[in-house]
């Protein structure tokens, strides 16, 4: 009834990680239950205008209350592992002090309930969902969010350090910092220039400290997870590879420099310009770089498209479209591929092409893990009751393929998540974007596997098959 995926399974080894990943603003919903806080989301989602439809996180899939039908259709599915993420508004619902024993226990029930489906933990810590008490503080543009994630870190290790696997610190610091602190696109909404440099530092400092204590609490594996960007410029014209070079600083190296390299990125003063020189209060310290560059079990990496880039004079007619940290630079649109309903461009190749970069330019890169890839489609549920969504399967499929192809080049790949196991709140785009390889109906939170849940059952059950002689 379902496409076969057996033909175009590629030859992952043995012991390579299958799974699905989801976050929990996303999904969670029972945002004032059991003493939860208010996150930036929280706030944020109710301003209006911020989020389409003035969609909030409010509800979104009630996963608190239907997580056990939610790790049901991952043992269906046959997953090794399962990516979500802990809201610290739930465990410190002020960002420091006390501990909400209720909202602990809920991830407590959710790791059991996995462990007891044979479904191996990967928690992230930080998946954008700040507590507002924090942000009211000065958010990731002061160090002290920094100090206080890491307390956190180490009650959830204490907590659940004996069950979860694989603990991440945060997802995307580039959209916590240049999304919420510079476009102002995502929470908290702010346009500022050194705001948002302070934060991408934070959350750097953040993450380092956050290692440190997962460290002294014994933790089994401990990552990060990036969203580096393939950049590709729209012409070979000088000023269009200059302008790639700024991005690159921007998506790429502004993280990967300090983490793989123990360095500031090269080409900072020349893309930051006199927002870095006019730093008039540092908030870099010495001994940062040695802290966040500590060595990690693995790194998680989201990919999803390439960006084309050309040069954008600072006479560019649309400065409203510019967003704190300008860095004249302006997305092309490609007229030669496919678009999901992200306006996304699908271009397969890129995965392979960015993944082998990467390994080529960091040696001491660690393990790479993809902790998210996917597609949003215009999903319908046809006459009989079915999403035949395949569309998404092929994106699944040429992407698996290209993962396939950078590990015959060499790169270290140890496991892969698709985004996302259910359909969800996508953030400023609302309720009006589906990534989920299960559909969910929000009038009813009815669950149904579309097509490419099938289909992604199938492969890893053909990858089982084919590695049990
Ligand atoms: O939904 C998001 C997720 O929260 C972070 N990575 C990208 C996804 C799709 O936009």
């Amino acid at each position: 009834m379902h496409e076969s995926p057996e033909s175009a399974l590629p030859g992952f080894p043995d012991d390579f990680l299958f799974g699905a990943a989801t976050a929990g603003y996303q999904i969670e919903g029972a945002h004032d239950e059991d003493g939860r806080g208010p996150s930036i989301w929280d706030t944020f989602s109710r301003e209006p205008g911020r989020v389409a439809h003035g969609a909030t996180g409010d509800v979104a899939c009630d996963h608190y209350h239907r997580y056990r039908e939610d790790v049901g259709l991952l043992r269906e599915l046959g997953v090794d592992s399962y990516r979500f993420s802990i809201a610290w508004p739930r465990v410190q619902p002020a960002g420091g002090g006390p501990v909400n024993t209720p909202g602990v226990d809920f991830y407590d029930r959710l790791v059991d309930e996995l462990l007891a489906a044979g479904i191996s933990p990967a928690a992230t810590l930080y998946h954008w969902d700040l507590p507002q008490a924090l942000e009211d503080r000065g958010g990731w543009r002061v160090r002290e969010t920094a100090e206080r994630f890491a307390e956190y870190t180490a009650i959830m290790a204490d907590r659940l350090g004996d069950r979860v696997d694989r603990w991440i610190t945060l997802n995307e610091p580039y959209c916590s910092a240049f999304v919420g602190y510079a476009a102002g696109g995502h929470a908290p909404g702010a346009r500022e220039g050194r705001g948002a440099l302070a934060a991408a530092h934070h959350l750097l400092v953040g993450h380092g400290l956050a290692v440190r204590a997962l460290r002294a609490a014994g933790a089994r594996q401990v990552g990060i997870t990036l969203n580096p960007d393939r950049l590709l410029p729209a012409t070979e014209s000088p000023a269009d590879l200059d302008a790639v070079r700024r991005a690159e600083t921007l998506h790429n190296d502004t993280w990967f420099e300090p983490l793989f390299a123990g360095r500031y990125p090269q080409h900072e003063a020349e893309t930051w310009g006199e927002l870095l020189e006019s730093a008039d209060e540092p908030y870099r310290r010495e001994g940062d770089l040695a802290l966040i560059a500590a060595p990690l079990d693995f790194v998680g990496i989201n990919y999803y498209r390439p960006i084309t880039v050309a040069d954008a004079p600072y006479e560019d007619p649309d400065p409203a479209s510019r967003t704190a940290v300008d860095i004249r630079v302006r997305e092309t649109w490609r007229d030669d591929v496919r678009h999901t309903t992200m306006g996304w461009p699908v271009v397969p190749h890129t995965f392979t092409d960015l993944l082998v970069d990467l390994a080529k330019r960091y040696p001491t890169l660690p393990p790479v893990l993809i902790t998210e890839n996917g597609s949003a489609e215009a999903d319908t549920v046809d006459a009989e009751g079915r999403v035949r969504d395949t569309d998404r399967i092929e994106y699944l499929r040429t992407h698996l393929e290209a993962l396939a192809a950078a590990m015959r080049a060499g790169v270290d790949v140890r496991g892969y998540y698709v985004w996302s196991l259910l359909d969800n709140f996508e953030w400023a785009r609302g309720y009006d974007q589906r990534f989920g390889i299960v559909r969910v109906d929000y009038a009813t939170q009815q669950r149904i596997p579309k097509d490419s849940y099938h289909w992604y059952r199938q492969l890893i059950a053909a990858h089982r098959a084919h590695r049990q002689p």
